[in-house]
């Protein structure tokens, strides 16, 4: 598959975004891309060595081409470093809402993280709580989720990978507010700056982030 190409399998995209998904190991990052990718609630197996997938996507009337990057569980290593972030327009910050330091590592850790490493400084939040099908075993309220999100300044959703119950809206909402931000849309809508996004990309498929760990 050709990266940051204008054309995937005969079809056409309006814009091309890079989102990331980030947060503490086994709080479902690949579990949750795997629901979004797939449409299917089966293959839930803990997942390794996964770079990015690429889905296209219809929003607000426009065809998308999110590439979306997965960890290869080195965030157990907290290890993932500045070319894991470079370029993202948007980032999923993923917490378990039954394990509560997931929940805390993501404003003492990841979001400090976000702040430090992404180039794009008008890069779109998303805070997700996953796991809401197991809701009896719930260690971080609504409430609570709302509220660091007003605190990170980003957008925010409760979703289970397992019953796919509001993971495309994860998505889905998370492009919606980036294609209201000018700045973000820049790279992907006019060539030249496609081009440069496509060596970029092109770049770190050489060299993915399970490669930096010692750098
Ligand atoms: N019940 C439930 N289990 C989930 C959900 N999402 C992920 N899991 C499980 O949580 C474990 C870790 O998931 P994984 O996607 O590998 O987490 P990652 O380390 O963040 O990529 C796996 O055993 C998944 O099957 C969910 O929404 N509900
Ligand atoms: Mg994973």
């Amino acid at each position: 598959m050709v990266i940051g190409s204008t054309s995937n399998q005969g079809h056409n995209y309006d814009l091309s975004f890079k989102i990331l998904l980030i947060g503490d190991s086994g709080v479902g990052k690949s579990s949750i891309l795997v629901s979004f990718i797939s449409n299917s609630v089966e293959d839930l197996a803990p997942t390794i060595g996964v770079d990015f997938k690429i889905k296209l996507l219809t929003v607000g009337g426009k065809q998308l081409k999110l590439t979306v990057w997965d960890t290869a569980g080195q965030e157990r290593f907290r290890t993932l470093t500045s070319s894991y972030y470079r370029g993202a327009q948007g980032i999923i910050l993923v917490y378990d809402v039954t394990r509560r330091e997931t929940f805390t590592n993501l404003s003492d850790i990841w979001a400090k993280e976000v702040d430090l490493y992404s180039t794009n400084q008008d890069c779109v939040k998303m805070l997700v709580g996953n796991k809401v099908d197991r809701d009896s075993e719930r260690a971080v309220s609504r409430e609570e989720g709302i509220a660091l999100a007003k605190e990170l300044g980003s957008l925010f959703l409760e979703c289970s990978a397992k019953t796919r119950e509001n993971v495309v809206q994860c998505f889905e909402e998370l492009a919606l507010k980036i294609m209201e931000v000018p700045s973000l849309l820049e790279e992907g809508s006019n060539l030249g700056k496609r081009n440069i996004l496509k060596q970029k990309q092109e770049q770190e498929h050489q060299a993915p982030p399970a490669g930096d760990c010692c750098s």
